[in-house]
């Protein structure tokens, strides 16, 4: 797995902590500032997660035309809720934002947060491979669902310059989770529709209970 950018790291842990532009470099930054930002990020409320069947999940997200001050803050903020829910990934449109812009982390001590806005894919292997996939907006369910083996991603990062990433592995299958959300394809549409029918059944009695216990 490689990551190149055109963008020149900007981010120092003297810059103030309350500018979000510090996300945009944290790839690059020094053990110190990735601490300093880290804790920034963990002060934050996490976002409400949009769970399937929600119909507004299967919005088709728009491009961002300009990476401005918001984009930045929502990164922040989705990154936040991703990792307090454990998750690997979250697409703008889980958090009803429908813009492209995707957050990604599969590093083992969760310090390498990845965020891709407007990503397109320019190249995916032929080979491909079936492997389970869970999402935030669907707890609780696990299914195969057959990926490409890895991607070649041309995308813009937080400081508005172009940027490839060449993945594979977890990284790709993300990806490919990620961006699908912003098409609005949740990873279940992948599978029959009556293991579909199934998973909406339980997701709405889920709901349900949890409302009932919520008020009691
Ligand atoms: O989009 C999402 O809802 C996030 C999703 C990403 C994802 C997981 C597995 C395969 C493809 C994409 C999750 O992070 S769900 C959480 C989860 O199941 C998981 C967490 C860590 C490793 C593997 C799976
Ligand atoms: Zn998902």
């Amino acid at each position: 797995m490689e990551i190149l950018s055109d963008s020149v790291p900007k981010a120092l842990i003297k810059q103030r902590l309350d500018d979000s532009e510090n996300i945009a470099a944290f790839k690059n930054l020094g053990k110190v500032a990735k601490i300093a930002t880290s804790l920034f990020i963990s002060a934050m409320s996490p976002l409400p997660i949009l769970r399937y069947p929600d119909p507004r999940l299967h919005t088709v997200a728009k491009p961002v035309a300009k990476v401005e001050t918001h984009h930045r803050q929502l990164s922040q903020a989705m990154l936040k809720t991703m990792y307090e829910a454990e998750g690997i990934g979250l697409a703008a449109t889980q958090v009803d934002v429908h813009e492209r812009l995707i957050v990604i982390d599969v590093s083992e001590n969760r310090d390498q947060p990845l965020v891709l806005i407007n990503p397109e894919i320019v190249w995916a292997s032929a080979e491909t491979r079936i492997g389970d996939e869970g999402c935030l907006s669907v707890p609780g369910i696990y299914d195969g669902v057959e990926r490409s083996l890895a991607v070649k991603v041309e995308s813009l990062d937080l400081d508005g310059q172009r940027q490839v990433l060449e993945a594979e592995g977890m990284l790709a299958v993300c990806i490919q989770h990620e961006m699908d959300h912003l098409m609005g394809k949740v990873f279940v549409e992948y599978l029959s529709p009556l293991k579909r029918n199934r998973i909406k059944t339980k997701m709405v009695k889920q709901k349900k209970d949890e409302e009932r216990e919520a008020v009691r």
